[in-house]
């Protein structure tokens, strides 16, 4: 039978913890006081890819801002219930919001020439004319389903004022 010695050493390892004053200069951390969507428009590089992700609406709110010519976000994901809709106006003229019930795809809306407005004969609801700076909401019953959502103010829709929201 053999013995094994096994030595234990225990090590109080004291810490001494001397002299914190390392970080004390006093330039703090600067003011990210920027609001929740800031507007980017999509510069040179690095674009994220807007429309092949959807921004999913959480807590049943979302806020879309709009500016000459196009939503931010532009692609929406839902689930179905009821969702409160902020359009905020980032930009310089009147814009609006008008929810569709569609499975077109949002360049495929046909403009009316006379009025260069789209139909909105499958409109669920809309945040109605919002002027320059200003914030209007409404709150809308998703089914679930496929829809755009434009800017149906004369000319808006063509220029570039559309986005989608699949809801489940
Ligand atoms: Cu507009």
């Amino acid at each position: 039978m053999r013995i094994v010695k096994t030595a234990t050493a225990t090590a109080a390892v004291a810490l001494s913890v001397a002299g914190i004053a390392a970080c004390g200069n006093s330039d703090s951390p600067s003011s990210e006081t920027a609001g929740s969507t800031v507007n980017t428009p999509a510069a040179g590089s690095g674009v994220e890819g807007d429309q092949s992700a959807p921004s999913a609406i959480s807590d049943n709110k979302v806020t879309i801002a709009a500016t000459e010519y196009a939503f931010a976000p532009a692609a929406l994901s839902a689930t179905a219930g009821k969702v409160d809709f902020t359009l905020q106006n980032d930009g310089a003229i009147e814009h609006e919001l008008v929810v569709l019930k569609t499975n077109k795809a949002p360049a495929d809306l046909k403009e009316d020439p006379k009025t260069a407005r789209v139909s909105e004969s499958r409109s669920i609801g809309e945040v109605s004319e919002t002027a320059a700076g200003a914030t209007k909401s409404a709150t809308l019953d998703l089914e679930p389903g496929k829809y755009l959502f434009v800017c149906n103010i004369a000319g808006h829709y063509k220029l570039g004022m559309t986005g989608t929201l699949t809801v489940k």
